[in-house]
């Protein structure tokens, strides 16, 4: 039994929402009544044509019934960016600081209100027009943590282009593939980006990415806008003449300021229906192509803005840090589009938690007096490990809200949290949601829920959870089960770009009725729900998910490698590690070359996160008589447990001995 923790009284007394009962309360109406609900929320919204009573939702979740879709405020007209400046604007936000930003290097800083922000949106947005840029079109994003990568998005969503963020670790080939999919009109990228000592230059890894486009997928991107940044910022390490680090395309590329100069501060937005697309985020696909999850206008917009508020509890004065990458969905919903919604000031930060020391995180919460901290379990507890004093010796006492997100937290991990770092005062939320939720989904509310360390916690609004067996069937009261949602939330994804057909089968099929997560989930006596992890061929690396068969397709790549499967592994920082087994081809000598060569054809093809820590070879795999390669008994195996259990169903059960034998 896990200790039970409740929200201490200096956070119930700021809270919206203080007690659990009132949560219980607003839960059951949320379900009982959806459109009073949101309707009461989407009041606050500018609509150039209001919703229609009625309209409010519709949706099948049931593909025997026809095809799967929701949708949310058909027939609202509206724009997410006047939404989240000029509506602020009017309501006399507009010298609000919008986000202080923190460079790599502490020296740099800046800060941006949301007036300002609107004008260089405006400006940007205008250059995106006169660049041909229209309603509908896809502009690919591949940026560091900068102003700039905020500018773009938004100004993407003001005239109604669909943008489509990059995480700037990925290599050149996901890039291109990336880019081909969703056929890109225009890239936009930074010269490069300091990340610690390390320079990161990411015009080059576009320029390849140009390349592939064209040679392996035919795809040309006509425009590749460059943010001059590397010349504005302190040098962190060892670095060359910029402008020898990559080529200059001159029929493709332009910078950034050229393009906006001249442009006018004002722009008209383009009024949009509520389920016309915002925007679309890769994210792995268990068959190794990713897919292009896409959200839409007005219910991604009522969802990120109510979660962000209620889940971290922002008040007026607050300063809000969210670490995610832009490139992953956190950073979308929490970095960008719910902080802004709810005319909050935010901290975004471009550097490492590492660099120059490692309480660099804790020093810019003393720094910005951070009121919400919101970071993954990987980097508490990479943080951990170098002892409490780093966090003491900072005056952190502007903390009330500690958020969690990415993968489950280890109690050994959130106790740290709990007691170190918010002092034994703040809340916990550990938010379970993915890419194709949009928004927090299972969580803690601060003032409200109880907290056992471990535990995501309770439905969001109008979420209603279901654990289901094996066979389908619902699970009642406590159990373990598939995690899946029997109804659409208004910020859940719509559709995979380009392929709904892929959409149904992934996430509708294998439970008719219900959206499936992929994840597993308990559901404990006190009614806390607890999120066990991917049920598919998944595997989170620090908080990133990759398939294995993605990692498999590369390291087969190699010429000399036949075969390879590629597990999980507990890992004390990362959360879990890729253990890699490869099978070779006849007279392929095995050894620390080989290795070596694999390891970086990973990071090169997909990106350095998803680098390998073992390359085991194989002999054989242990596979059923069907084929199937028996993941379960490699898991044991990556671990060293020698209790593997029944093996009868392998088609030759002696290649499990050998493969214990060459462990390295
Ligand atoms: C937001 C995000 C989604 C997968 C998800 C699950 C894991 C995320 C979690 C969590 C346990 C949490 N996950 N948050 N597991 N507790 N609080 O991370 O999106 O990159 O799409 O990953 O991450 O396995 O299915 P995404």
């Amino acid at each position: 039994m896990s200790r039970v923790y409740q929200p201490s009284d200096y956070v119930v007394e700021k809270s919206r929402l203080p007690s659990f009962e009132k949560y219980k309360e607003m839960h059951k109406k949320s379900l009982e009544d959806p459109e009073a609900f949101w309707s009461e929320i989407a009041k606050e919204f500018h609509w150039q044509t209001p919703c229609q009573p009625g309209k409010f939702v519709s949706y099948n979740f049931d593909i025997d019934k026809g095809d799967i879709f929701v949708k949310w405020l058909e027939g609202a007209t509206t724009n997410v960016c006047f939404n989240v400046l000029d509506r602020n604007i009017r309501n006399g936000h507009g010298d609000k600081i919008a986000y202080y930003w923190e460079g790599n290097h502490p020296d740099d800083y800046s800060r941006i209100t949301y007036k300002k922000l609107l004008d260089s949106v405006c400006m940007f947005a205008n250059a995106l027009r006169e660049n041909g840029v229209r309603k509908g079109d896809r502009v690919a994003i591949y940026m560091p943590m900068i102003m700039e990568t905020v500018i773009c998005m938004l100004g993407c969503a003001r005239i109604g282009a669909v943008h489509s963020v990059v995480f700037a670790g990925f290599s050149p080939d996901s890039l291109a593939e990336r880019m081909s999919d969703c056929k890109a009109k225009v890239l936009v990228t930074a010269d490069g980006a300091w990340r610690g000592e390390k320079l990161l230059v990411l015009k080059k890894t576009c320029d390849q990415a140009l390349e592939k486009a064209r040679t392996k997928h035919n795809h040309e991107v006509s425009l590749c806008i460059v943010v001059s940044h590397l010349g504005r910022v302190k040098p962190c390490g060892k670095m060359d003449d910029i402008k020898k680090l990559y080529d200059w395309n001159y029929n493709v590329d332009v910078w950034w300021h050229e393009i906006m100069e001249g442009q006018s501060p004002i722009c008209a937005p383009e009024w949009m229906n509520a389920e016309d697309p915002l925007f679309m985020l890769y994210t792995s696909g268990s068959t190794g192509k990713p897919k292009g999850v896409l959200h839409t206008i007005a219910g991604y917009m009522l969802y990120a803005t109510t979660t962000f508020r209620y889940v971290f509890d922002y008040r007026e004065k607050d300063i809000y840090w969210c670490t995610a990458d832009v490139g992953w969905i956190t950073g979308h919903t929490y970095v960008v589009y719910a902080p802004l919604a709810n005319a909050a000031t935010s901290l975004m930060f471009e550097g490492t938690p590492f660099y120059p020391d490692n309480d660099r995180y804790w020093s810019l919460v003393e720094k910005y007096k951070v009121t919400q901290f919101y970071t993954a379990p990987t980097a508490i507890r990479a943080l951990m490990k170098f002892g409490d004093e780093l966090v003491t010796k900072h005056n952190l006492k502007t903390l009330r809200v500690l958020g969690s997100v990415g993968e489950p937290i280890n109690p050994e991990a959130w106790l740290w949290f709990y007691n170190l770092v918010g002092n034994k005062r703040c809340s916990i939320v550990d938010t379970f949601w993915q890419t194709e939720t949009g928004g927090h989904v299972l969580t803690g509310l601060p003032g409200a829920s109880p907290m056992k360390p471990g535990a995501a916690g309770f439905p969001f609004f109008g979420v209603e959870p279901t654990l289901l067996d094996e066979s389908g069937k619902v699970i009642e009261g406590p159990g373990e089960g598939y995690l899946v949602f029997s109804r659409p939330w208004p910020g859940i994804m719509r559709t995979l770009f380009g392929d709904h057909a892929r959409y149904q089968k992934v996430y509708f099929s294998k439970f008719k009725g219900y959206y499936c997560t992929g994840d597993g989930a308990r559901r404990d006596e006190n009614g806390f729900l607890w999120v066990t992890g991917r049920i598919d061929d998944m595997l989170n690396v620090s908080g990133h998910l990759l398939s294995t068969s993605e990692v498999e397709g590369v390291l087969t790549e190699e010429h000399s490698v036949s075969e390879a499967a590629v597990v999980s592994k507990p890992h004390p920082v990362k959360g879990e590690s890729l253990y890699c087994f490869v099978i070779l081809n006849e007279g392929v000598q095995f050894g620390p070359e080989l290795i070596d060569a694999l390891k970086k054809r990973v990071r090169n093809r997909i990106g350095a996160f998803a680098a390998p820590d073992v390359i085991q070879y194989a002999p054989g795999l242990p596979k059923t008589r069907s084929g199937k390669i028996m993941r379960r008994i490699l898991r044991k195996i990556a671990l060293g447990d020698t209790d593997i259990g029944d093996t009868s169903t392998l088609a030759d059960p002696s290649v499990v001995d050998e493969l214990f034998k060459s462990r390295p």
